[in-house]
């Protein structure tokens, strides 16, 4: 047996060591057939005695069975994006930046950017383990069965090492068309592009199917920055191609900036080239103490940068002008275009924006027009081509009156958007309810724009709250609902009421509030009744919100139908906690203090500015309210009214005490 078991580890080593050649450096040593025969005669071993099956066998790129969804992981360190240059200038001003903040001499590392998938790939001991999709950057979806089945990535590495890796899953271009023409062929639909393709294969439930699909991938970094083994971001490169994972060797370090500008403009031009799609360079800080030393924003590391090449521009016609209505009643025009493909995918459909950008750049209906694309950007109307004008084009006119609802429509004075201001109007009210269900939002499947229009239509929904009160007997009347389906939907919507504080935040589609404001928000208020009590200047204390964002959410909770609907989503049991933990500096939150008579401490302003820093709202007057009445020497009626109404006082001694025992520090 011990014998059988060295004879298949042998066997093993060699077919790792030709996977290696073949798939990683490009250079086969053997032929296919030999390369066949060997795996073949592993696997007849391997059938024959199952038990000395090992997981990380070249064998084992497929697992057995499909899986019914994906879990979640949450990534060790999230996966940042990149900050995007489209310029020269924009390019510079980084470079400038770098230079400026960093405190040693910087080297810079160019990189080709793979227009593919970002995934994440964990190894134990050497030993893949885990591979999971980017997500939102702090949680992704667990592929690795699906990752495994990628044969340029090894299952083992060169070295015992226990690592994270990051890198990007393709399609070759030439692969892509194969695909799609076998696909043709047998009557599927088409993939838009090599990087859907991609996705798509990666989203697959079922590995076999993904093992049949030629995904690559080329690994660019490993978690967790530095470690003994490098120092730079070109060394870590080259630690990587030791550990024998694929990298891209399209790399150049750049000690001068002149030769980053040079790099660029060879791959723009030589991007063709390539058998795989880029859509621009990634420009790194090679030395990665100061990587460190530069950080990152919440979105983004301040030391790289992603040059994006200039978009792609075709020549197509606008066959007509919809009008489409959003949640906050903003009626946008939408171009209707005579389908082309512009930067891998087809486009027949473009936002015009608002009525002044069509004035300005003069799209009239059946105007040919110049059509921009930039990789994963949306498709956008650049100007039109007067010149082939055959005077059968007509001027576009704003409609007086809402498409949806039919009540007349306001531009005010110094806004680019025209309005339907019907706070009623079915069109507004479905598309609110398409992002509370959103994926970003209470992540509700099942009530896309279709099912959502219907059951607005069926009058059993009108605000979101309703969604809680559905029951199986009104789902099954609807088009397209049968038992199972209605279960499924029903089962979605009470799994949402367990979302976080920051989702429903988000949800409620308060104007100016995105997730990220959202997520801000919900980690400082801890609560939505704490929320619902903030004042603007409060809201103004939570980072990343702004003027305008605070009054915004503030006019939001004031709202007497906004608060309606706050205590109806309760009562349908939302949970609207289970976040991140409250702010700190927000212990107090909550209590609503009086202050009365003279402190000797601080003065009355300082006592109160105190609080509020806390979280604490503070009032002028008593009421069956206030938390606590604060006296100090002389408090008068105010003391009485507290007293009267059974309020808690606390002596000046017993409020430093009071707010010691709550970590509220005084100095
Ligand atoms: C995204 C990509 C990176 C690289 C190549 N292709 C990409 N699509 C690279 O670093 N070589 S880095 C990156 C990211 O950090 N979001």
């Amino acid at each position: 047996m011990e014998k059988l078991r060295q004879t298949m580890e042998r066997l093993r080593s060699e077919l790792r060591y030709h996977n290696y050649r073949y798939y990683v450096l490009d250079q086969p040593s053997i032929s296919d057939q030999e390369y066949d025969q060997l795996l073949h005669k592993l696997i007849e071993l391997e059938t024959k005695y199952p038990e000395l099956i090992t997981a990380d066998s070249p064998s084992q790129r497929v697992g057995h069975e499909p899986s019914a969804g994906f879990s979640t992981v949450t990534h060790a360190e999230p996966l940042l994006s990149l900050s995007n240059a489209f310029t020269r200038e924009d390019l510079l001003a980084f470079l400038a930046r770098v230079k400026r903040q960093s405190p040693l001499p910087v080297s810079y590392v160019c990189e080709l950017k793979i227009d593919g998938l970002a995934v994440s790939l964990d190894f134990e001991d050497g030993v893949f383990v885990r591979g999971a999709t980017r997500g939102d950057g702090e949680e992704g979806e667990d592929i690795t069965a699906n990752i495994r089945t990628i044969r340029s990535l090894p299952l083992r590495l060169n070295k015992k090492a226990s690592i994270n890796v990051r890198g990007e899953v393709y399609i070759d271009q030439e692969d892509f068309k194969n695909l799609n023409q076998k696909r043709a062929e047998k009557g599927e639909s088409l993939f838009a592009n090599a990087r859907n393709a991609a996705a798509g294969s990666l989203r697959q439930l079922d590995p076999k199917i993904t093992a049949t699909r030629p995904l690559q991938i080329f690994i660019y970094a490993i978690g967790g920055g530095a470690s003994g083994e490098y120092a730079t971001q070109g060394d870590a490169l080259e630690y990587i191609q030791e550990l024998g994972l694929r990298t891209n060797s399209h790399y150049q370090v750049c000690r001068q900036e002149e030769e980053v500008l040079e790099f660029i403009e060879k791959w723009e031009e030589k991007r063709s080239e390539l058998p795989y799609e880029i859509d621009g360079v990634v420009v790194k800080v090679n030395e990665l103490g100061t990587q460190l030393a530069l950080g990152a924003t919440s979105r983004s590391p301040r030391w790289a940068i992603a040059y994006k090449f200039p978009a792609e521009q075709v020549v197509t016609k606008v066959l007509s002008i919809e009008i489409q209505v959003g949640r906050t009643g903003a009626l946008t025009p939408l171009a209707v275009l005579e389908p082309v493909f512009v930067a891998g995918s087809k486009v027949s459909r473009a936002t015009l924006h608002n009525e002044d950008i069509i004035k300005e750049r003069d799209i009239r209906l059946g105007d040919y027009v110049v059509l921009q694309k930039a990789g994963d950007v949306i498709p956008e109307i650049v100007r039109s081509l007067p010149e082939r004008r055959d005077g059968s084009e007509t001027p576009f006119q704003m409609p007086s009156s809402c498409p949806s609802c039919g009540s007349k429509v306001v531009r005010l004075q110094g806004e680019a958007v025209t309005r339907c201001v019907n706070g009623q109007c079915p069109a507004q009210l479905v598309e609110r309810l398409v992002h509370f269900a959103s994926k970003g939002a209470l992540d509700i499947e099942g009530l896309g724009p279709a099912n959502v229009a219907q059951l607005v239509a069926a009058e059993l929904v009108q605000n979101p709250a309703d969604f809680y009160s559905l029951e199986k007997k009104d789902l099954l009347g609807l088009d397209r609902f049968g038992t199972r389906s209605a279960e499924n939907l029903l089962g979605a919507i009470s799994r949402s009421k367990e979302q976080p504080l920051s989702r429903v935040i988000f949800a409620l589609g308060i104007r100016f509030v995105g997730a990220e404001v959202a997520r801000e928000i919900a980690k400082y208020a801890g609560s939505m009744d704490n929320l619902i009590k903030m004042s603007a200047a409060e809201l103004l204390e939570i980072p990343s919100v702004g003027e305008k964002i605070a009054r915004s959410v503030s006019d939001y909770f004031q709202d007497p139908e906004n608060r309606k609907l706050i205590k109806a989503l309760k009562r349908a049991g939302l949970e609207m906690s289970g976040g991140p933990s409250p702010h700190p500096a927000r212990i107090l939150a909550g209590l609503t203090f009086v202050i009365t008579g003279r402190l000797s401490r601080f003065t009355r302003e300082e006592a109160q500015e105190l609080l509020r820093a806390w979280g604490a709202n503070v009032t002028a007057n008593v009421s069956r309210r206030t938390g606590y009445l604060v006296a100090g020497e002389g408090g008068g009626s105010k003391l009485d009214r507290a007293l009267e109404l059974g309020i808690p006082v606390l002596s000046e001694d017993e409020f430093q005490e009071f707010l010691q025992e709550r970590g509220v520090k005084l100095d």
